[in-house]
């Protein structure tokens, strides 16, 4: 027998290290390997499953939804240098969401010799050949390498996961010449690159961190992803409750249990500017200081895998106690840290801590619940959020790319631990590519998207509603349909309150007008879908579109909201 093609190695690696789907876009450098996943299907070797998706930028972005949904290793696989370029800014949010996703992408192939297996064979193979094609992966990924022969494919895929998948986790891009996928492999593939065990919290560090909040008037917890560990959330809970510290909460997850009474969403102007200690867990960006911050005087404490942030250029917040621990290890050695610090006195003065805060964040919870249930158009978005949170099942995922209407659902949308994710990112139009990864990742509970008309748009519809139907993962989108880019539309006027724009109330950049049918669209795709023009009729709207999704149908609630 011929020694195995590398390309069918590839397909073997890809299943060793645990990755149960391809999201591809293929060309004609990715011939080899897709005749290596038929061979595999056929012989009924091991193989990831191929998720063909009509654009890169939705393979990339269901490569970081079924990370977060399921903790694996992911891999897409895109054409040459165009395909790279086409999954634009999916490629941020990967590198912001730190997904240990390989990026494959093939390479025009060297030979123009005929007697050279996967030799150049159209005049592409000179037009899609760059002077540095990984250079749009560098500037965002953690590793590039190509693959210069057959033999070496497979140290370098070991290797690529190796990196990607060691704290901080991250992107890597792995470039494959036809020629080289053609040759012959190693004969036998090399073990796998196990990345090393998550850091632990250096414990004299760790005891100092646990003294200064245990000693705190005022302590804070501000956090965004901690959660991404669901089994976070009760330790935090539990250590919030102990020291009676409300918890500001950039949801990138849902980072405590149930609708947790220290759960003070994005309320950061009532509590930092009081804070004494403050304790950034798991968070990117802690406060904008031209909106809120502590005070100067505030002890600023942080654990997180990545402290220092070095892939954003100006992070200059204060911290005067950094811990680089993954928090699944450092919080329960926290909370036995803090317990150890309990004395008599310190509990009685954390218990009444407790009880203020609570009172205190029970009230702005009255006022949010107040401000669903008037019928003001400035509260549509809230009371359209409440109605969602009404009506989701208890199991359901959601995917929230909100954008303005971001407080409104962190106001009124409860759930779970390991039942929210947001991309903690702004390249917009990660939703809808997400959900394809998160319905795959966790086929057996409903999905549903809530995002911004614009953020939909951005998502390319017609590729990731295409791409689910095609692979069984049917999912259900609620647009915020406001018809305004009023993310974009806001800041005209903040920074020209009198300007021409607001005089003449022009804002032409901004409104999405004409409107796009929907519902059509997703019927194009084979789907169907809704117009839902009040927050009474959501539920109803919901409950049509969940019985779709649960037919394979993808559907879409065209939910109407005032222009902002
Ligand atoms: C890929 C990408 N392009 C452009 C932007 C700039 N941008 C930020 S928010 C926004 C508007 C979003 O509109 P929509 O999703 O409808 O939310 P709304 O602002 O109406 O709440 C735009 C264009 C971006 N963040 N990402
Ligand atoms: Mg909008």
């Amino acid at each position: 027998m011929p020694p195995r093609e590398a390309a069918a190695d590839l397909v073997a690696l890809l299943a060793d290290e645990g990755v149960s789907h391809l999201f591809i876009n293929p060309g004609t450098d990715t011939a080899p390997v897709q005749e290596a996943l038929a061979a595999a299907r056929s012989a009924k070797t091991a193989h990831p499953e191929t998720v063909l998706c009509l654009h890169e930028y939705v393979a990339l972005s269901a490569a970081i939804g079924h990370h977060m949904a399921s903790s694996e290793p992911q891999a897409v696989m895109v054409h040459v240098d165009a395909g790279t370029l086409n999954l634009g800014g999916a490629i941020h949010n990967a590198q912001r969401n730190r997904t240990p996703v390989v990026v494959f992408a093939g390479r025009a192939p060297y030979s123009a010799a005929s007697e050279v297996r996967g030799h150049r064979d159209s005049p592409i193979h000179w037009e899609q050949e760059q002077l540095d094609q990984p250079a749009v992966m560098r500037a965002f990924g953690k590793w590039t390498m190509e693959v210069p022969r057959g033999r070496e494919l497979a140290s370098i895929v070991r290797r690529a996961f190796q990196v990607g998948r060691s704290e901080p986790t991250g992107p890597t891009y792995v470039m494959l010449p036809r020629e080289a996928l053609m040759e012959p492999g190693p004969g036998s593939l090399p073990p796998r690159l196990k990345p090393p065990l998550p850091p632990a919290p250096d414990p004299g560090a760790l005891t100092e961190l646990a003294a200064i909040l245990a000693g705190a008037q005022r302590p804070v917890i501000v956090t965004a992803r901690t959660g991404a560990h669901p089994e976070n959330a009760a330790v935090l809970a539990r250590i919030a409750e102990m020291i009676g510290a409300p918890v500001l909460d950039h949801r990138d997850r849902a980072n405590l249990p149930g609708r947790h009474p220290l759960y003070a969403g994005l309320e950061v102007d009532r509590f930092l500017p009081r804070a004494d200690a403050v304790l950034l867990l798991d968070v990117e960006v802690p406060w904008v200081p031209a909106l809120a911050a502590p005070p100067p005087e505030a002890r600023i404490l942080q654990i997180d895998v990545d402290c220092t942030k070095p892939s954003m250029p100006l992070w200059s917040f204060p911290v005067e106690l950094a811990l680089t621990a993954d928090s699944r290890l450092a919080l329960p050695q926290l909370e036995d840290a803090l317990c150890g610090l309990a004395t008599a006195e310190r509990v009685q003065a954390w218990a009444a801590r407790r009880h203020q805060v609570e009172t205190e964040l029970a009230e702005i919870r009255a006022g949010w619940l107040r401000q669903s249930g008037t019928s003001e158009p400035a509260t549509a978005p809230d009371a359209m959020m409440r109605a969602l949170d009404r009506a989701l099942p208890a199991d359901a995922l959601l995917i929230e790319e909100a954008v303005t209407n971001r407080p409104a659902v962190a106001r009124q949308v409860c759930r779970p631990p390991g039942h929210y994710f947001q991309t903690g990112a702004p390249a917009l139009g990660w939703a809808m590519g997400a959900a394809v990864g998160i319905k795959l990742a966790r086929p057996t509970q409903p999905v549903v998207v809530v995002c911004g008309d614009g953020s939909f748009n951005f998502g390319v519809p017609n590729a990731a509603l295409w791409t689910a139907h095609r692979a069984g993962a049917p999912f259900v989108t609620v647009i915020l349909n406001n018809r305004s880019y009023y993310a974009s539309k806001r800041p005209v006027l903040r920074l020209y309150p009198e300007g021409a724009a607001a005089a003449a109330g022009d804002f032409r950049e901004t409104e999405l007008s004409p409107a796009i049918d929907y519902a059509l669209l997703a019927q194009a795709c084979g789907g169907d879908g809704r117009v839902v023009e009040a927050p009474a009729d959501l539920g109803a709207a919901l409950t049509w579109a969940l019985g779709e999704a649960d037919q394979g149908m993808c559907t879409v609630l065209d939910a109407r909201l005032p222009r902002p």
